[in-house]
């Protein structure tokens, strides 16, 4: 089975009942999501794990990285834990929002003891790594998911959980304007405001709660703008001297791909991020025309078809060369 073989209705509720038995059946549950999360991560991961809470289950979250500043006001983001407990024993470990088991991370690998894995994802990359996966590449965001299983367990959407999952569907959305965009998740965002939450609050939080150094690092990130492929493929830069020059971390470099992407003309649009002088992280974003996913897995990355990314080692010069001649390809 592959993650873009379509899950029928049948099939998806099949499933979904499973891992609601799994839940009913289980006590101790760990949920984790990808590293560096972002919206779509943090909100289905404290979607999940208050859910569960009001179901009287014991609950611990752990994600390897820290909780960007912009969703640090979510409910229950202050109960993530960063690091792996000593000990303790999980019925059952939830992966949410990550396409495979090395993106949850170094802490999440050393938690001794974990009967079952259940992943759920939308990445059309998943590698099923779960002992139960749900993987449904035509959701919105996994948020968005979360809130079927929600439903189907059943608990009631709290105002914490429906703020939770709205910000997910929003964040991974782009504020309900990509094509992943479709009629359930407005139905499903419907219900999160029936529930109580109240959309310019969460805009707000997430948009326009920009910190300084932000601000600061992104001139001269557009300052790096290239353009290639007669004008169809746009990048930008982030180097570590940027970074630490204006005192941001990598979390806030998060959407900055948005601006050239948003370049007339530009099919593709590229970030790269300096991890180390001979490492490059690589951002891609598409219009549509072009999957952005295949070019990422060509370099053991993964993503959607158009939202991207992969580590590619090299010089920058190397790297580049490297990507733009797949993205070229691709065109
Ligand atoms: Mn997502």
């Amino acid at each position: 089975m592959t993650a873009s073989s379509r899950l029928s209705r049948k099939k998806r509720t099949e499933i979904l009942k499973r891992i609601a038995e799994e839940i009913r059946a289980g006590q101790d549950f760990l949920i984790s999501s990808h590293e560096n999360p972002e919206g779509d991560a943090i909100g289905s991961i404290l979607a999940l794990g208050l859910a569960l809470k009001e179901l009287g289950k014991d609950v611990l979250i752990l994600n390897q990285d820290p909780t960007p500043e912009t969703l640090s006001f979510l409910p229950g983001a202050a109960e993530i834990v960063h690091q792996a407990p000593a000990n303790g024993v999980f019925d059952a470990a939830f992966a949410l929002d990550c396409g495979d088991k090395q993106r949850l991370g170094e802490e999440f690998a050393k938690v001794p003891k974990i009967s079952k894995l259940i992943n759920i994802d939308h990445h059309v990359s998943n590698s099923f790594f779960g002992d139960i996966n749900f993987v449904d590449p035509l959701a919105s965001s996994t948020a968005e998911i979360i809130g079927d299983l929600l439903r189907i367990l059943p608990v009631a959407l709290s105002p914490a959980v429906a703020e939770n999952i709205y910000a997910g569907m929003l964040t991974d959305t782009g504020s309900f304007r990509y094509s992943n965009t479709s009629p359930k998740t407005f139905a499903a965002a419907r219900k999160c405001l029936l529930s109580g939450v109240d959309p310019w609050k969460v805009a707000e939080k997430v948009y326009e709660t920009q910190p300084l150094p932000r601000l600061r690092l992104l001139p001269r990130v557009l300052e790096t703008l290239e353009v290639a492929g007669n004008g169809r493929i746009s990048s930008v830069l982030v180097t570590q001297q940027m970074m630490s020059e204006t005192g941001s971390s990598v979390a806030l470099t998060e959407d900055f791909i948005n601006f050239p992407r948003s370049l007339k003309g530009a099919e593709v649009a590229l970030l790269f991020r300096e991890v180390t002088p001979v490492k490059y992280r690589v951002s891609m974003r598409s219009r549509g025309r072009v999957n952005v996913s295949r070019i990422a897995a060509h370099f053991q990355g993964g993503g959607h078809l158009a939202a991207a990314g992969c580590s590619v080692e090299g010089s920058l010069s190397e790297v580049k060369a490297k990507v733009l001649e797949q993205v070229k390809a691709a065109l």
